[in-house]
């Protein structure tokens, strides 16, 4: 009876669970998609039998039944719940572990509670064994089952057994739980599921091991991978460009213990041709080009070209249409101009201008040069010769900017015929005509040369003595004439002119050994006449006599016709020799100082008084006593120390003119026990400055000389010098405003270049500013420091060697000129423009001349007009002859500030490329983040990029300043130093992907 009962229960329970089963609503909670899990076994997934072992065979119930699509459910079922000592097993097949080291086991079952059950306490279970056994391979079929083998893996409980519903039913409910097993060694293993007397249906069983799946990524594809056991390391896995793109960086990913993939690194990019499109490269469309890897979208071709093919690099030029060798494969392609239009001329005795418009067609290229093609032709009917070398082009007869020329030294009373060609980049490109306008002149206009015949009288290695024949019979009397000269071989860069009243004139102040060119010409009351033909004269060398025999004969000509006795000839001989040979030596010197002031074309304009070197004069005391007033010292009231100068103390103070309001003074002191050549060095400041009067000139008051402290007063100046100025109030101003600073500044250089002064020593701390913000040129003190020491710009003491501001051609052979205060100019702009920043940062003074010589040029400082820029870069052309004048700075700013839109475009807004790779200073090329920030010496800020992701330069060239002080760069003058390096990098990016090249 007990045991049919027990029959009885148990047919029905397992009925029960059947049915209970059956009615389960199954709430599954986890995603069905596991991308990152590589299925070893699935019970749901298998159609056949699984034929899994049950020990006892009564033990676990294998129930197989079929869904709505007809597949299998496969339940393991169990519940002797009534029975004690319960030992029921359930073992799997062998499972081949595959590439895992660890697995996990999910199972999906239900368990009842006992408490549902009734008659079972005592005997019921509401937990089961998860166990395994490690082996090579599957046992064989006669193998016998030993539960002593398998190793525990957990006690599986329920989470759940019954939930209630909201009509009162229990429903059974499914749990999964997921285990790990590992590490596993062995090629497979077997499962078993111990029942001790539980009512359980294992529904489902899942075996996987969790893998990185394949992936792309940053266009680069990655393999599969399976994670290390140990979870707290990664595997680093390299992935392969995919098709069509190339590698910057290495890509890398790094597979972590959950399959899940961290930390990309490096990355590809699209090759030439190809463009991203959902992580691939696909190639460009027809009309669409791509010329260089990056991630940069496929780009309409440009104006007049085309692309008939996918997946172009370039775009070909239309029929007649071309690039310039030099033209990047991005610009449209361009054809030559038509001809230069309107053109005319203009004769002024010497002169004869020739004046044209633009051409009506550039032919889309803005590098347009001119060339004048000269012809002289005879009378009527004859022909016409191309003219001969001495006819002079100003500046020159080819390669012009400009739309007009002058010409001089053409022959008076004949005919000439001009053609002006207009050239481009693209000139000479195909067999399109060359487009000229000509033009024919007659030059009878032209004041004939009243000058014959030069000859030199003699010469010496620094003097030439020439003399020439009037014309028989001048129209008009002449005045006096003009001797221009110049050296044979430098005949473009300069050349000198003097003034006599009698047909004769010794030219002095030459070099030795030197092929020099003269030409004269005579002025009348009519204006000049022509200049005669060139005479080429050449001076003697270093050992001949510093004035010839000829010389002395004169003399002693001279002083025998004075009819005095041998004794008074001798002793005048001796008196007048000796006092002509001091007379013609200094003058000779001081000529010659003059002349290494007025290199290179920066000839003292006429009219405008000359200065004056204080060095010329036998006595300096007295070059200070005619240029600086001597002022009484008890007019003087010194009021406190403002700061040091190289002499003394500065003092600011007072100075008390009788009749007139006390003016605010700045008084330099000479600091006692001074040398005596102290004290003339200090007053050499005073006797330079004492000849200027120019608003943008520091005034000088005058000098105390006469008693102790010698003192030099000048105008006070309330905002002290401009770099501290400037450091003081950085971001305060309007671009306008400091634009006018630079007018000031550029306004009172121009006129000391005039006046023929080379300051040689321009820089931010050497302008001083007042409180209306104007800006005075001051500091006269450097020539004479540089002119005594030859070592002196080489050497390190006391920091007064201004190499950052100093032009290369001074730097290494002492070539001081106007054009290299010009340079200077420049680089006090860029201290203007960044608020006072040191030019060229940390960079050592060697680095400074190193990269300066291999074209590196400062970058625009933040926020600076793109104008302005333009023109500091033009100050530091390394040939000097290319930089502006003064006056043309002065003109440029002037048109800024009349046009201030011009200065809205500021470099950081040009993402575009420069017109022409020419205006494109050639910056050196960094490799590296560390290389970069090393070369603005900004090293410290190294792991900040790196730590924020940015690790190829062309990541950081499109990060903002804000970006950068994302990632930590707090210092204002830091922030700034880094976005204007990163616009730099920018485009020099741009530009050595233009040309090719990958960083
Ligand atoms: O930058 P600062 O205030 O301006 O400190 C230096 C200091 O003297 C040593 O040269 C200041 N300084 C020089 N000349 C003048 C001047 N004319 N007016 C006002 N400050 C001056 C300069």
């Amino acid at each position: 009876m007990g045991a049919s009962l027990d029959l009885a229960l148990r047919m029905t329970f397992q009925l029960r669970v059947c049915l209970v089963f059956a009615t389960v609503r199954i709430v599954t909670l986890t995603d069905p998609s596991h991308p990152n899990q590589v299925i070893l076994l699935d019970t749901t997934a298998v159609l056949g039998e699984l034929g899994w072992m049950t020990y006892p065979v009564n033990g676990w119930d294998a129930i197989t039944e079929m869904d709505e699509q007809n597949r299998p459910i496969h339940t393991f079922q169990v519940c002797h719940v009534m029975e004690p000592n319960q030992n029921n097993w359930l073992r799997s097949n062998w499972i081949p572990r595959q590439a895992a080291q660890k697995v996990y086991v999910e199972l999906r079952f239900t368990l009842r509670d006992c408490n549902s059950i009734p008659w079972v306490s005592g005997t019921c279970k509401e937990t089961f064994n998860l166990l395994y056994l490690e082996s090579d391979e599957p046992h064989g079929p006669g193998a016998r089952f030993h539960a002593a083998d398998y190793g525990k893996i957990d006690t599986i409980a329920a989470d759940e057994s019954f939930t209630q519903t909201d009509l009162g039913d229990r429903v059974l409910r499914l749990n999964t739980e997921v285990r790990e097993v590992g590490p596993i060694a062995r090629k497979g293993f077997y499962l078993a599921f111990q029942d001790v007397g539980a009512c359980i249906a294992l529904v489902s069983v899942r075996v996987y091991y969790k893998k990185c799946p394949s992936t792309l990524r940053n266009l680069a594809a990655f393999p599969d991978t399976v994670p290390r056991m140990d979870s707290s390391s990664l595997v680093e896995v390299r992935g392969a460009c995919v098709e069509n793109a190339e590698e910057r960086d290495t890509p890398k990913l790094y597979c972590g213990a959950d399959g899940d993939w961290l930390v990309p690194l490096g990355r590809c990019v699209c090759s030439i041709g190809h463009e991203e499109n959902d992580g691939l490269c696909l190639a460009c469309r027809a009309s669409f080009y791509k010329a260089f890897a990056g991630n940069i979208k496929c780009s309409k071709c440009p104006p007049h070209s085309f692309s008939h093919s996918e997946a172009s690099a370039l775009c070909h030029c239309e029929k007649g249409f071309y690039r310039a060798a030099k033209d990047p494969p991005t610009t449209a392609c361009t054809r030559p101009p038509s001809s230069p239009r309107n053109l005319v001329y203009n004769i002024n005795e010497t002169t004869l201008l020739l004046e044209w418009d633009p051409p009506g067609d550039t032919g889309g290229r803005k590098d347009l040069t001119y060339n004048v093609v000269c012809r002289r032709c005879g009378g009527p009917g004859q022909p016409c010769d191309p003219c001969v070398s001495d006819v002079r082009f100003i500046p020159r007869p080819v390669g012009l900017t400009r739309t007009s020329v002058a010409v001089q030294d053409f022959m008076a009373n004949a005919n000439y015929t001009f053609q002006i060609e207009a050239l481009n980049g693209v000139s000479g490109m195909g067999r399109a005509a060359r487009q000229v306008a000509n033009i024919t002149i007659s030059t009878e206009q032209a004041g004939p040369s009243l000058v014959g015949m030069v000859r030199r009288d003699w010469s010496s290695q620094n003097s030439i003595a020439l003399s020439w024949q009037e014309a028989d019979q001048p129209h008009a009397a002449i005045l006096d004439y003009e001797i221009k000269y110049y050296e044979k071989e430098q005949e473009q860069l300069s050349y000198s002119s003097t003034r006599t009243k009698v047909p004769s004139a010794i030219v002095t102040g030459l070099k030795p050994s030197t092929v020099y060119i003269f030409h004269v010409r005579a002025r009348t009351a009519a204006g000049y006449s022509s200049y005669s033909p060139k005479f080429e004269f050449s001076t003697g060398d270093e050992d001949s006599e510093e004035v010839s025999d000829q010389g002395q004969v004169l003399v002693i000509v001279t002083a025998a016709v004075g009819g005095f006795s041998l004794l008074v000839i001798l002793t005048l001989f001796l008196l007048i020799t000796g006092r002509c040979q001091w007379y013609i030596k200094s003058k000779l010197k001081s000529e010659d100082k003059r002349r290494t002031q007025y290199q290179n074309g920066h000839v003292p304009f006429p009219g405008i008084k000359t200065y004056v070197d204080p060095d010329t004069y036998e006595d300096p005391s007295q070059a200070v006593h005619d240029f600086a007033k001597e002022i009484d010292p008890s007019r003087i009231r010194i009021e406190r120390v403002i700061g040091a100068g190289e002499f003394g103390e500065v003092c600011s103070g007072r100075l008390r003119t009788p009749g007139k309001k006390e003016t605010p003074v700045a008084i330099k002191t000479l600091k006692g026990g001074y040398t005596e050549r102290q004290r003339r060095d200090f007053l050499r400041e005073a006797s330079i400055m004492g000849q200027f009067d120019n608003p943008n000139i520091i005034r000088l008051e005058g000098v105390v000389t006469k008693s102790r402290p010698v003192m030099i007063v000048v105008e006070y100046m309330e905002n002290g010098s401009l770099d501290s100025f400037l450091r003081k109030h950085d971001g305060h101003f309007t671009v306008i405003q400091l634009v006018g600073m630079l007018r000031g500044i550029a306004s009172g250089m121009m006129y000391l270049s005039d006046i023929g002064y080379v300051h040689r020593d321009l820089a931010a701390r050497n302008i001083l500013v007042d409180d209306n913000l104007v800006c005075k040129v001051s500091d006269f003190g450097l020539s004479r420091v540089l002119e005594d020491d030859p070592e002196a710009a080489y050497t390190t003491t006391g920091g007064k060697i201004p190499i950052r501001w100093t032009a290369p051609e001074a730097i290494q052979y002492r070539k001081f000129s106007s054009a290299s205060d010009v340079w200077s100019y420049g680089i006090v702009m860029w201290e203007v423009m960044s608020y006072g920043e040191r030019p060229y940062w940390e960079m050592s003074n060697q680095d400074v001349i190193l990269s300066i010589e291999e074209g590196y040029r400062l970058p625009a400082p933040m926020g600076c007009p793109v104008a302005l820029h333009q023109l500091m870069l033009h100050c530091w052309q390394k040939e000097r002859s290319q930089r502006p004048r003064f006056h043309d700075v002065v003109s440029f700013l002037d048109k800024l500030i009349r046009n201030p839109s011009s200065l809205l475009t500021l470099v950081e807004d040009v993402h575009s490329l420069p017109e022409s790779p020419e205006d494109m200073p050639d910056y050196p090329l960094f490799i590296s983040i560390g290389d970069w920030l090393d070369s603005i010496k900004m090293s410290q800020y190294k792991n900040n990029f790196i730590a924020a992701g940015y690790t190829t330069l062309d990541s950081i060239s499109s990060m903002s300043i804000d970006d950068v002080r994302r990632i930590g760069v707090s210092l204002i003058g830091h922030q700034r130093r880094i976005v204007s390096s990163i616009q730099t990098l920018r485009l020099q990016l741009l530009h050595v992907q233009q040309s090719g090249f990958h960083v």
